[in-house]
């Protein structure tokens, strides 16, 4: 028994290792090197728990590029539904962050363009679509929510979160 237990117990534990050093760990979608362990601007909703709506519009006018509010002001602990919906002609994205944070995404954003977002707390949105994010802040502050494609923040891609 114990000569076969030890042979298993490898057998079991190098494919992972393969796996892990494989092309296959290359191919997500958000590989570039930052970790999302910890969400500066709260935490992932619960869907199972009650959400307020909030509507965000994203769209380009001229030479700008907005956000509609620009400005939203939530309750500490209150979970909110963002229902983005991009009536632009550009692709957009919704990255809900601390102001720091998204600056220093944006830089890195600058280095990766082609990089997309699909995490609990950033969508991409293509024109005509809507996403949602269910979100719950849970610091009080002020936060931001930016759209990091390079060029939009700068056009006016930002928004802002005031938790009180
Ligand atoms: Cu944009």
């Amino acid at each position: 028994m114990i000569k076969l237990l030890i042979p298993a117990v490898m057998m079991l534990t190098w494919p992972v290792a393969v796996a892990l050093a494989g092309p296959g760990a290359a191919g997500h979608s958000h590989a570039h090197g930052h970790a999302h362990a910890a969400f500066s601007a709260g935490e992932p909703g619960d869907a199972g728990k009650p959400a307020r709506e909030i509507k965000v519009v994203m769209r380009e006018d001229g030479r700008k590029m907005l956000f509609e509010p620009s400005s939203i002001s939530v309750r500490r602990g209150e979970q909110i539904r963002f229902v983005i919906s991009n009536d632009g002609l550009l692709n957009h994205e919704f990255v809900l962050a601390t102001v720091a944070e998204n600056r220093k995404h944006a830089q890195m954003m600058k280095k990766h363009p082609h990089m997309e977002h699909d995490d609990p707390n950033a969508k991409q949105v293509p024109p005509y679509i809507t996403q949602e994010i269910l979100w719950r802040f849970t610091k009080s502050g002020q936060f931001e929510f930016a759209c990091l494609v390079p060029g939009h923040l700068e056009a006016g891609m930002i928004g802002t979160v005031v938790v009180k």
